[in-house]
């Protein structure tokens, strides 16, 4: 069996961030949970409590934008990584999310913040997400489900979140 089709095939723990910050923010992250769910070869999707966050744009916090509630939700699959983003953008796009500029407003986002232990630069699956060791908003929810989390590469999620803390 090729590498591909065996890694289909074995069950990982995937880290997926949703955000929100148009529209009914709660119904679109509870909606988009269940179609995460709902997916073949999901076998379990633990959503945390969801936290409300300032946008943050790529100069800095708005507090002029909409107000964001995130989350994030452990994921046991059998989807590889490319299958599992594929899906995530289908998800994206049926709660109509249109990108239009960078870190724009929008209905959901879903990024794929960590697949087990896979690191990979390709540009269209960077991971783990180039951004979830600063973000407060991912690591919270994250800590929330599994205390003992850990981002590869950058450590525990717990001290990465200490960090940024003592920062602000
Ligand atoms: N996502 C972004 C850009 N800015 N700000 C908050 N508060 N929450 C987000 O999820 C978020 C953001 C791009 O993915
Ligand atoms: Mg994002
Ligand atoms: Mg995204």
């Amino acid at each position: 069996m090729n590498r591909r089709l065996a890694q289909g095939l074995r069950s990982q723990t995937a880290v997926v961030a949703f955000g929100a910050n148009l529209g009914d923010r709660a119904a679109t992250i509870e909606a988009a949970a269940a179609e995460l769910r709902a997916l073949p070869l999901v076998d379990d999707v633990r959503l945390a409590p969801a936290v409300s966050s300032v946008a943050v744009k790529p100069d800095g916090p708005d507090v002029e934008a909409p107000g964001y509630l995130n989350t994030v939700a452990l994921v046991r699959t059998r989807l590889a990584p490319s299958v599992l983003l594929a899906c995530l953008h289908e998800i994206e796009r049926r709660h109509g999310r249109v990108r239009v500029e960078r870190w724009g407003d929008r209905t959901l986002d879903l990024d794929l913040i960590a697949y087990g232990e896979v690191r990979s630069t390709e540009p269209a699956l960077v991971l783990p997400h180039p951004h979830a060791a600063e973000r407060d908003f991912v690591l919270r929810p994250w800590l929330a489900l599994d205390p003992e989390a850990e981002l590869p590469g950058s450590g525990r999620v717990s001290r990465l979140l200490a960090t940024i803390e003592g920062a602000a």
